[in-house]
């Protein structure tokens, strides 16, 4: 029992340290897009064509080509080296077999069936015209991922503006009316100007404080 809770424990974290690491490049999770092979485009029944023929996926995404009827082929229209097409399915007959692809780089992808049209049918000078006519070539248009959001520094300023409010006249009233001597007593001196401007912005606000605390003093005072 405790065995099975360690396995599943590290299945878990193995899960979690692959998303991660997708995370990291900032990579979208791979997803299969299914393809009809055998299949009227944009319908249902039975035809020599591809269905959708124009699929759309992301870096890293898988296509799965589903045979839906007859005997039929993916072949690619680029090649990896003089004849050899980027990827190629066998001669598939019936349904419920299946090829499948990986996308690995961004771009525009033709193919085509060899039984039922010809490589020049799935040339991407053409493509569009032949996916009208109803031929038996697809494509694949596969984006690249997005560029990683940078994370925008707005929240910093915001919350040094919100923390910079607090009115300085709270801590003396706070304080209490303890400290009163003190508090008058320090403004008529410092706040003579002898010192140049900041002494005496700051003798000024200690001046304030003073009053403040002074009129808060004598407010009590009154009260009791
Ligand atoms: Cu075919």
């Amino acid at each position: 029992m405790l065995n099975r809770t360690l396995v599943a424990i590290a299945a878990l974290a193995t899960v979690a340290a692959f998303a991660l690491a997708w995370g990291g490049h900032g990579a979208v999770k791979a997803a299969v897009s299914t393809v009809q092979v055998g299949q009227l485009n944009g319908g249902s029944a039975p035809s020599n064509q591809f269905n959708p023929a124009e699929t759309e996926v992301s870096q890293g995404d898988e296509v799965d080509w589903q045979w839906y009827s007859g005997a039929h082929t993916v072949v690619a229209f680029a090649e990896s080296s003089p004849g050899v097409p980027e990827f190629q399915s066998d001669v598939l007959l019936s349904s419920g077999q299946s090829f499948q692809h990986v996308f690995q780089q961004p771009g525009a992808f033709t193919y085509y069936c060899s039984i039922h049209a010809v490589k020049a049918n799935a040339d991407p000078s053409v493509i569009d015209q032949t996916i009208a006519q109803g031929l038996m070539v697809g494509r694949v248009t596969v984006r690249a991922p997005a560029p990683t959001a940078t994370p925008s520094p707005t929240p910093a300023p915001g919350a040094e503006e919100t923390t910079a409010t607090p009115s300085p006249v709270a801590s003396p009233a706070e304080s209490g009316a303890g400290q009163l001597p003190n508090g008058g007593a320090a403004p008529p001196g410092g706040a003579g100007g002898s010192g140049g401007p900041l002494l005496t912005a700051l003798g000024a606000s200690v001046a304030a404080l003073g009053l403040g605390s002074l009129l808060l003093a004598a407010r009590r005072h009154r009260r009791s």
